[in-house]
């Protein structure tokens, strides 16, 4: 079988909810994949940022087969050998009294809501059905019903009501914008990205995250950081509210908290917060299972092991700086924090985003548009820096090919 017949065999027997690049891979390591002709590429999507230590890492997978041989699969019915163990482990890594785990990024988010609605009714002492939570335009949070009810993306939520009610939408990037909102008192929480990701790698000005955890703190909202892109070094700190030094009330991660080789996502909170939900208020079948355990442990310690947030701020600064270096119409603007960045197209004579994307495919580099015309470029942290001038010029040559 070839490309096409991988392809054409999805086509006609799964869902046709994407469009994806027209590559079929079938092995990865560190920063490479491999598609079915044998043909390596480098890696600069890492799964939407969530293979930062790279494609199977042998010490998550060692964590991984360990377990998986052992015990996968308790359920919360019963205690595990592992979980208390895990719990302790990440509430220390990143000062949390305690962690609710789950498996994917919007369990988190949507997990992080029903925190912050319980908090509201019996902390805050807002009416019962009454909160409301405030979120930005241009989030990504997650493809269910409640988390698409808050999208500003037509794409994301047409045809998918009625919608969950309960929200209101500001403007990001806009502090004015939010204190505006928070002099209602039934206001619980305020839910964002520390960069907006699937936006564009938006990138809010300095001191905004300061801002949102003092207006929050003033007017006792709950800050709620989804970190599930942003986070686990991706940014050039651990978090990437670290860069502003601010604690969120209630934190969400997922992705790489496991390095891409099992969903694993966590919400971390303190027990003000986290003891407002009471045994059978909140649960999953795999939340928080052996397997998962293990495997975020194994990553999480990675993360350290390697240094992976120095590298991606050292790395970051490079990419920015080849990117701007590259002479062509099509470069509107390069920005972005650490490694996750994302280069802004002017097409140009009907070139557009997605064919810079299939000729970089062509030379060896693997990323995707966002919103048509822009291109985020998120490799594996792991990468060094001949690596990252290398791919550097096959995307530079890629976009220059069609000046
Ligand atoms: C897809 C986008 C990125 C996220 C943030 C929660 C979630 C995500 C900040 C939900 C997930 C993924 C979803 C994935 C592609 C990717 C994505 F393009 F969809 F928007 F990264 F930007 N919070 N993002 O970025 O996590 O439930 O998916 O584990 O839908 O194809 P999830």
């Amino acid at each position: 079988m070839n490309t096409q017949d991988y392809i054409k065999r999805e086509e006609k027997y799964g869902a046709h909810n994407y469009h994806p690049i027209p590559v079929v891979l079938e092995r990865g390591e560190g920063i490479y994949v491999w598609d079915v002709e044998g043909k390596r590429y480098f890696d600069f999507l890492s799964a939407y940022s969530a293979v930062n230590q790279g494609h199977c890492h042998p010490k998550i997978i060692d964590a991984l087969t360990a377990q998986a041989g052992r015990l996968c699969l308790t359920s919360r019915a019963f205690h595990n050998s592992c979980l208390g163990e895990y719990e302790e482990y990440i509430t220390r890594y990143f000062g949390y009294d305690k962690v609710l785990p789950m498996n994917t990024g919007v369990e988190g988010d949507e997990t992080a809501l029903k925190l912050c609605r319980k908090w509201a009714y019996l902390k805050k002492g807002v009416p019962e059905n009454e909160a409301k939570i405030i979120v930005c335009e241009n989030n990504f949070h997650g493809r269910t019903i409640t988390i698409v009810s808050i999208s500003t993306d037509p794409d994301a939520r047409r045809h998918y009501g009625p919608y969950t009610p309960g929200f209101v939408t500001i403007p990001y990037n806009d502090l004015d914008a939010l204190e505006k909102e928070l002099n209602d008192p039934n206001v619980a929480g305020f839910l964002v990205e520390p960069i907006q990701g699937e936006a564009g790698v938006y990138v809010p000005d300095d001191g905004y995250l300061k801002g949102v955890s003092e207006l929050c703190k003033k007017h006792n909202v709950l800050f709620i950081a989804d970190e599930v892109q942003t986070g686990i070094a991706r940014t050039g700190r651990l978090l990437a509210c670290d860069h502003e030094n601010v604690r969120p009330d209630i934190l969400i991660l997922g992705k790489a908290l496991s390095g891409g080789v099992y969903p694993v996502s966590a919400v971390l909170a303190d027990d003000d917060i986290m003891l407002t939900i009471k045994p059978g208020e909140h649960g999953s079948t795999y939340g928080g299972n052996p397997v998962a355990a293990r495997v975020a442990m194994a990553a999480l310690e990675v993360v350290k092991e390697e240094n992976l947030a120095d590298n991606a701020e050292r790395l970051g600064k490079v990419f920015r700086e080849e990117m701007s270096k590259i002479n062509s119409e099509m470069v509107e603007l390069v920005r972005g924090k650490g490694l996750l960045n994302a280069i802004v197209i002017k097409p140009r004579n009907g070139k557009t985003a997605q064919d810079v994307c299939l000729k970089m495919k062509d030379n060896g580099v693997l990323a995707k548009p966002t919103h048509g015309h822009i291109i985020r470029f998120a490799p594996p942290l792991v990468i060094n820096e001949q690596q990252l001038r290398e791919a550097s010029s096959i995307i530079a040559e890629s976009i220059k090919s069609f000046d």
